[in-house]
């Protein structure tokens, strides 16, 4: 399904599903896409070449007569697939199979999964943003299934956007969805945009957002740079030995900080246009003239301010505006900074051939190339053409994903579910495993990147990203959970060896260089500066931003993978290993709560993390009977089970560090966690784990499927990121844990 990509040249559009070619005109107002009340779903198609996704519009009909929808391209829009009704499971293996069966369907030809990766409402505005202001028009079809989408997801209430799907109003949320709904050719007088204006005046107008959304409005020419708080680059040239030098902060405070503050410095601006000038008189609630910009630079709204800034960084703040950026930021320092950190975004884009880390960096890095390249720049066509990457369809419409996908991280699960439910050798499902296989082959990293210290990136060969090797970011359990899926299977007979041991070795070397001092693990690499670095948080809406933490999920991952490896390699830095697993086991325990639970930073929340830690300890035979940590997080866990038998954990529990339940009820993904970590703990009554399983097998769909509940992960403790595979991987998984367990048991 390869499509050509117009990047030497920008490809004139026939219509079909080529790019359009890039605008560079003046009047871009004029050129604001058409408007269409909705798209024709059956011509969208997803395709992937080597992990990189991208959505067509096929406007002609003998190009969609040639490229047909797929199930998973009509699965991800919400179209039906008209699957015949499977034989009802009558036990948890025979569910395991009907799962499996659905799930086939929506493996990609390339061999992993894709979907959606939505929840947090901040990325599609800037993706939005940066084409506008570099004057690349986003085409009708985009244009209008974004209206389509945000209009969905405008809070039923009030008519605002929070910061991802499920939570409350925010200022950030509404005054940059609201833009992009502008933006993409929304008139100010739909009632849409009429509710969620007035919603926005209530809350006191823009000069209330947070310090990201007054970055982004003032970049559009809608503010002015005096309401936004110093991002000075001259940071970038501290010496590397200065504790708060930013190349010690968590890498993605670090990427967005690197071109936000090269914009910040130039002070750039995008061409005035009638549309800002409306916006300008939109977003706020006082006359623009007479706004005092630098008085509202600390304005912001309490739904935004989950992390209010520190006495100290106001003074901070108060210093380089007042003292600092008068009088000691000359042209030199200044020439310097931008040189720097010009540099440091060239590198970024390079080492992920203008990927980037996250959509928040790659399109602040697409304006950065646009204002020092030039409108027809390759830095600026190639951004734009993978920003592409990032956008989802979906039933409601075009979104942004938070990542370029989920593909390495989703196909390792899909791979330990299967194995779990001991099924990798029926030959029934080897294509879908091989296909998986192959699949990981391609998208390992085989080297570091060049310049690696020059530009502070941690080690990487051997590893696989989160999403795909383009990316190219290794991350801690990524690396881990792939690997664990590649010895799986090539230790399973009948499967071709396609990773050689030095390439297994490449990954374990890579792996045992994320242990810090304490035994734990952190994300992507170890953590460079202590939590004290909070105090210079300033995007006020997220917690924990600044510095790498150490995290049960990532210590699991990697400890079991090690534990794996090692039955297998004896051998290989044998006591580095044997003390790397003592090391992360006694990090685990202490990093249970009294109550008995874990602490979840990537998924929600005691429930997920109690999962991996229970794992690690079974790992090292740990269990409830032999263990009182063991003991004491399945008795937590059980303390949570609810009358159906199934868990359901909130996303405020992230936010609160409490365990609150969903107002929806019983989740069928947390059910399968909380199974998971019981069942590998051995806790010893089988009446509970059999409750959560029948649960789980009610919910199952006769075609196979699970449907869509509540948001599963969670990033920064306050904004909220779906996982929709793990409806798949988690329940398969649980079943087949139970199937092999307990074979003979009845469950219905
Ligand atoms: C992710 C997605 C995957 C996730 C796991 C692998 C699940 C986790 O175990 C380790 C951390 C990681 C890689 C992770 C880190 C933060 C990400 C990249 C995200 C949650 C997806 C989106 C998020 C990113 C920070 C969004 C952009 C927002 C900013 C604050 C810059």
């Amino acid at each position: 399904m390869a499509r050509k990509q117009a990047t030497e040249a920008p490809a004139a559009s026939n219509g079909s599903s080529k790019k359009r070619s890039i605008a560079d005109s003046d009047d871009h107002d004029a050129k604001r896409p058409r408007l269409q009340e909705s798209t024709d779903k059956a011509r969208w198609r997803l395709s992937s070449e080597g992990g990189r996704h991208t959505w067509h519009y096929l406007e002609d009909d003998e190009a969609a007569k040639e490229w047909p929808q797929s199930y998973a391209d009509k699965y991800f829009l919400g179209m039906p697939l008209e699957l015949p009704e499977l034989p009802k499971a009558t036990n948890p293996l025979d569910a395991v199979r009907n799962g499996l069966t659905f799930f086939e369907k929506l493996q990609l030809p390339e061999g992993h999964w894709g979907c959606e990766y939505g929840g947090p409402m901040f990325l599609l505005p800037g993706v939005v943003i940066a084409r506008y202001v570099t004057k690349n028009p986003v085409p009708w079809y985009y244009a209008t299934e974004i209206k389509n989408y945000l209009f969905a997801r405008a809070n039923p209430v009030d008519g605002g956007w929070g910061l991802h799907i499920e939570g409350e109003s925010t200022m950030l949320g509404t005054t940059l969805n609201y833009t992009t709904l502008r933006l993409v050719g929304v008139e100010a007088d739909h009632p849409v945009m009429v509710k969620a204006r007035a919603t926005m005046h209530k809350m006191g107008g823009a000069i209330c957002a947070p310090h990201w959304a007054k970055f982004w409005l003032t970049v559009l020419g809608v503010m002015k740079w005096d309401i936004v708080n110093p991002v000075p680059p001259e940071l970038w040239l501290l010496p590397d030995w200065v504790p708060i030098a930013p190349w010690r902060w968590w890498i993605h405070m670090r990427q967005v900080f690197l071109p936000m503050s090269y914009l910040w410095s130039k002070k750039w601006q995008a061409e005035e246009t009638d549309l800002i000038r409306e916006l300008r008189k939109e977003l706020f609630v006082e006359d623009w003239n007479k706004i005092d910009w630098a008085g509202n630079r600390n304005t912001i709204h309490p739904n935004d301010n989950y992390h209010p800034k520190t006495a100290f960084l106001n003074t901070v703040n108060w210093l380089l505006v007042n003292i600092w950026n008068p009088v000691f930021r000359t042209k030199y320092l200044v020439d310097k900074a931008e040189a720097w950190t010009s540099e440091l975004i060239d590198m970024e884009d390079e080492n992920t051939d203008y990927s980037d880390l996250a959509p928040v960096n790659a399109a602040m890095n697409t304006v950065c190339c646009y204002v020092r390249d030039g409108p027809g720049a390759y830095s600026v066509r190639r951004h734009v053409e993978r920003l592409d990457e990032v956008l989802w369809v979906n039933a409601e419409g075009m979104l942004c994903n938070g990542t370029n996908g989920v593909q390495c991280w989703d196909t390792a699960f899909a791979i330990q579910a299967i194995m779990d439910a001991g099924l990798t050798e029926d030959p029934r499902w080897r294509p879908m495993l091989i296909k998986s296989l192959e699949f990981l082959e391609d998208q390992q990293i085989r080297e570091n990147v060049k310049d690696q210290d020059k530009c502070y990136r941690h080690p990487r060969k051997g590893a696989w990203a989160f999403s795909n090797k383009d990316q190219g970011y290794a991350v801690s359990d990524c690396v881990s959970e792939a690997l664990k899926s590649v010895i799986i299977l090539q230790k399973t007979p009948g499967f071709p060896t396609l990773i050689d041991d030095q390439r297994i070795f490449d990954a374990v070397d890579t792996m045992l260089t994320y242990q810090n001092p304490s035994g734990a693990c952190s994300s992507y690499e170890t953590p460079r500066a202590g939590q004290w670095m909070e105090v210079l948080n300033a995007a006020e809406v997220f917690g924990n931003i600044m510095v790498e933490y150490e995290y049960p999920e990532c210590t699991t991952a990697v400890l079991t993978t090690l534990s794996l490896f090692k039955k297998h390699w004896p051998n290989h830095r044998t006591d580095e290993i044997d003390s790397f697993i003592t090391r992360a086991v006694k990090w685990i325990k202490s990093d249970q709560k009294p109550h008995g639970g874990w602490y979840g930073n990537w998924g929600i929340c005691f429930t997920y993390a109690s999962m991996f830690a229970l794992e690690s300890l079974a790992s090292v035979g740990e269990t409830y009977e032999t263990s009182k940590y063991a003991k004491k997080g399945c008795d937590f866990l059980i303390s949570k089970q609810r009358e159906d038998g199934g868990w359901s954990e909130s996303y405020k529990a992230c936010e609160t560090g409490k365990y609150v339940e969903h107002p929806t009820g019983s989740q069928v993904v947390m059910t399968a966690w909380a199974l998971i970590g019981l069942i590998k703990a051995k806790y010893p009554d089988i009446e509970p784990i059999k409750k959560g399983i029948k649960l789980i097998m009610d919910r199952q769909q006769p075609n196979g499927e699970w449907l869509q509940e509540a948001i599963e992960g969670v990033f920064n403790k306050s904004c909220m990121i779906s996982y929709p595979n793990y409806k798949f991987s988690f329940p398969l998984k649980a079943l087949g844990l139970f199937a092999t367990r307990y074979p003979d048991e009845k469950v219905v």
